[in-house]
């Protein structure tokens, strides 16, 4: 990839008032690559803490929005008042949501469309099962989950994607560095097939999946690893320092 290199930590439903106060303190405090595009993904309703305290080198990123307008949508969150209070991010389709909570790729595509007319950036994630890497079908499901993203999305310059294979989310169990950028390589070149060549070469494509201090810097040499979308090691700031400055 040619793009900047890219850096989310996803803090899922972890935390507390006080937990987050020490951490981004500890982010505040950390010397941190300055050019790196950083983000970090605190739950909704810590977004506001975030937002206040947090240096803004760094920007914040939902974890998930509502699928179109505000209204009378029960316990969701719009867009639009992810833009009010600051965000400028929203990570959709994350392993979790599809699996765990059921969303499917029509929904989360829409999510993607609206989020991008009201200008939140989307870091767009997609990710083969276990089984589905056994039985040979990683490719496939990567691409019918870009083909879902790429049948609605007109606009790719706000979006990042994250390649994140399901077995290897907080699993402690890291892709190989060639099993990453052998299926990165694989969705720039779906890119350039489906969509444009000018977007294949400039979008950033991100690894997700038990990265670590000590994996990320031999996945940050591949070709077409531009960054990484971080879990659990996100949540200590010296460690999330670590894998931003790994570029
Ligand atoms: C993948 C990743 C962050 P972890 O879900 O999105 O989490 O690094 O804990 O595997």
């Amino acid at each position: 990839g040619t793009g900047k290199f890219f850096v989310g930590g996803n803090w899922k439903c972890n935390g507390t008032k006080d937990s987050i106060t020490k951490l981004v303190a500890d982010l505040n405090d950390a010397k941190l690559e300055n050019n790196v595009d950083i983000v970090v993904a605190p739950p909704y309703i810590y977004v506001d803490q975030v937002k206040q305290s947090l240096t803004d080198h760094i920007e914040i990123s939902a974890q998930n929005c509502w699928v179109g307008k505000g209204g009378a949508f029960t316990g969701e969150i719009s867009a639009e008042q992810l833009i009010d209070i600051g965000c400028k991010w929203v990570i959709l389709g994350h392993s979790e949501r599809r699996h765990i909570i059921g969303e499917d790729d029509q929904f989360i595509g829409k999510k993607a469309a609206f989020a991008l007319s009201q200008n939140l950036k989307v870091i767009a994630c997609i990710g083969e099962k276990l089984e589905e890497r056994e039985t040979g079908k990683t490719f496939d499901v990567c691409f019918q989950q870009m083909k879902s993203f790429a049948d609605i999305i007109l606009n790719w310059m706000d979006v990042v994607i994250a390649y994140e294979p399901v077995w290897a989310i907080g699993t402690g169990k890291v892709a190989t560095p060639q099993q990453a950028q052998e299926v990165h390589a694989a969705i720039r070149d779906w890119l350039k097939k489906n969509v444009s060549a000018e977007v294949a070469s400039s979008i950033r494509i991100i690894y997700g999946g038990s990265v670590n201090g000590s994996n990320c810097s031999e996945l940050a040499k591949q070709q077409d690893i531009d960054g990484f979308l971080v879990g659990g090691a996100s949540l200590k700031g010296s460690e999330f320092a670590i894998i931003v400055n790994s570029v």
